[in-house]
């Protein structure tokens, strides 16, 4: 069912512009018609009280968007309607394709230092500046290289070999990072996903809604715990739509921390399998954003102690070395459990997956190779590293 939204004073449509265009990035699809959600729940504003007063009751001011009717029928031509036929031929000749900045760039310089040359401690060198040059990261380079002249010290090398074996050494360290997100065991299961503004958050809750509800038949619900920017819920309102998921959301302005509760309470009575809770990404200053992030959790805690039982951060590759400091400022905050590599397509500093997983070992779920539903793919380490450098 379909509830067109109400006229808003003009005051109101000219913040929401404003909104959505700081929130908008360029290459960012339209999200027009706009579409309100059912409100089916009674007006009481209760959770403008601070959060220390929540008690556990009945959902009361929180909106849910319903899910529209559809049959399996529906969802399949509609999941085939926005796969990217273009760009077909499997995950891997996907990833190759882009990650192809990536791999032209280290593959040229491999050309041009290594042909016909024997494996000297200059030509050594050289290799660890491409490496670094490639967003591996000086500790990263170090470790690939040291691995690499091990029996090959001055032997005339192949270009191949020299593909070959780099790729089996940065695979060798992507390994044990390459596990896939597990959902089961709990019930509901609730996923954080932060990051930075534009890391690719929203769309990444998206096609995780789509890939755990339409293609393994899991319930999910997904919350807008960014509650700053009308448009920020907007655009997760028109993912959850795509992928047939209901949403909570509450009035912009209300506490993100409220949502969230809220949500968790909404997700237990509907026996949800995962709830996946969106934050913002932009804030006032990163102190706001982390204590909002903690407070998020600290609520969520009061109805279920283990929860979250996953909190994702969200990185664009296309940042390079700079995901090195995401990461650690939000790990100084909150318990990371994992990580989702988005703009994997087109990304010339994808080497930085290597460093990410060398420097902080934590897993890495999923990346993102295009900004359709379906362009995410669990993270595979032999396949990644064949085509970084286009072995
Ligand atoms: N090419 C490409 N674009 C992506 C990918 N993931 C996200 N995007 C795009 O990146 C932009 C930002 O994505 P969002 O999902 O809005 O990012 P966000 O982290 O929610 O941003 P904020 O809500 O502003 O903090 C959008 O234009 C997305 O379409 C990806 O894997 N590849
Ligand atoms: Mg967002």
């Amino acid at each position: 069912m379909v509830f067109w939204r109400k006229k808003k004073n003009e005051g109101m449509q000219d913040q929401e512009r404003a909104d959505d265009e700081l929130l908008h990035h360029k290459t960012d699809p339209e999200l027009s018609p706009l579409i309100e959600a059912e409100n089916d729940l009674a007006p009481d504003n209760v959770m403008a009280k601070s959060m220390n007063a929540i008690e556990p009751r009945d959902l009361t001011d929180a909106h849910t968007t319903p899910v529209p009717d559809h049959t399996p029928v529906d969802d399949f031509k509609e999941s085939e309607d926005l796969k990217d036929h273009t760009n077909e031929g499997g995950w891997f000749s996907r990833l190759s394709k882009g990650l192809s900045k990536s791999s032209n760039k280290l593959g040229q310089s491999i050309t041009d230092v290594f042909t016909k040359r024997k494996l000297d401690q200059e030509a050594l060198d050289e290799l660890e500046e491409i490496l670094i040059m490639a967003d591996m990261g000086p500790k990263t380079a170090a470790k690939i290289v040291a691995a690499f002249s091990e029996n090959r010290f001055d032997k005339e090398i192949e270009e191949s070999e020299i593909k070959s074996v780099l790729a089996s050494s940065m695979s060798d360290i992507l390994k044990p990072v390459a596990i896939p997100l597990d959902i089961n065991g709990k019930k509901p299961f609730v996923m954080l996903v932060c990051g930075v503004n534009g890391a690719g958050k929203t769309t990444t809750i998206g096609k995780l809604a789509h890939e755990y509800h339409m293609k393994q038949h899991k319930k999910v619900m997904i919350a807008a715990a960014d509650t700053f920017r009308a448009a920020a819920v907007d655009q997760l309102e028109v993912w959850a739509k795509r992928a047939h998921v209901p949403l909570i959301k509450k009035d912009i302005g209300s506490d993100p921390a409220a949502v969230a509760f809220e949500a968790l309470e909404k997700a237990k009575a509907d026996d949800v399998d995962l709830l996946m809770i969106d934050t913002a990404g932009r804030l006032q200053n990163k102190a706001n954003l982390m204590e909002e992030l903690a407070k998020i959790i600290r609520v969520i805690k009061k109805q279920d102690d283990t929860a979250p039982h996953a909190i994702v951060l969200v990185l664009d590759s296309t940042t390079g070395q700079n995901a090195h400091s995401q990461v650690q400022n939000f790990k100084d905050v909150v318990n990371l459990t994992g990580l989702v590599v988005t703009k994997l397509d087109g990304s010339a500093k994808g080497g930085v997956v290597v460093s990410l997983a060398q420097e902080f070992g934590l897993p890495i779920h999923a990346v993102g190779v295009g900004e359709k539903i379906e362009d995410l793919s669990p993270f595979k380490a032999e396949e990644f590293a064949k085509a970084l450098v286009g072995a």
